[in-house]
């Protein structure tokens, strides 16, 4: 028996996506050693640990043919000077690709190719970014107010987080004299 279709509700404005059957949360304490400056990581760390995104999704079936959904809010802050990030990922079908909607705030999408390739796309309110099959993706949040945006990915693209746990990204973005600026990451790794 095929799946009936169905509504959600995707608040502009809030990115909540309604009904949704799962919110995951990262804090700092689950992105260790992503951000460039352990000594202000470890710093906020023995005091707090601050919220840095979460995500809410409707849980759909994992198999080609299908679509996934969800809506990120990444918090405003900084880690030392790098804004604060998702932690990114490949897909694990990395033949995959991916859509994501601005829906509130400023960033900026970093991608990245095993091979060394990257680009970068800012992205406001209803900016479309087009993520193509093989390249890893991060959001990071440049402002001062949540940074909010809607993804849809195919149903079996799955996650591969290991590879960019391992070499980080090729570049990455801080703030300096106020301003935010993409930098080379000293600590990638190709
Ligand atoms: C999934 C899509 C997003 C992210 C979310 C959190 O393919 O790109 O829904 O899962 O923005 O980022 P991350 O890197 O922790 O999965
Ligand atoms: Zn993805």
């Amino acid at each position: 028996m095929s799946m009936k279709p169905f509504p959600m509700n995707l608040n502009f404005k809030t990115g909540e996506l309604t009904p949704n059957d799962r919110t995951n949360i990262r804090k700092l304490s689950d992105m260790k050693g992503m951000f460039l400056d352990s000594e202000a990581e470890r710093r906020i760390l023995e005091k707090d640990d601050p919220l840095i995104y979460s995500f809410s999704e409707k849980v759909l079936p994992e198999e080609n043919g299908h679509l996934q959904i969800a809506t990120t809010t990444i918090h405003p802050g900084k880690i030392g000077d790098e804004y604060h990030m998702t932690k990114g990922h490949y897909h694990r079908r990395p033949d995959t690709s991916e859509m994501y909607l601005g829906l509130e705030g400023e960033g900026c999408l970093l991608m990245q190719t095993v091979e060394g390739d990257f680009e970068s796309i800012t992205i406001r309110p209803g900016t479309v970014a087009y993520i193509p099959p093989y390249w890893g993706h991060r959001m990071v949040n440049t402002g001062r107010t949540p940074y909010i945006f809607f993804a849809v990915y195919p149903g079996d693209a799955g996650h591969n987080y290991g590879d960019i746990e391992k070499t980080g990204f090729l570049k990455i973005l801080i703030e300096r004299n106020g301003k935010p600026l993409l930098i080379d990451n000293p600590r990638w790794k190709k």
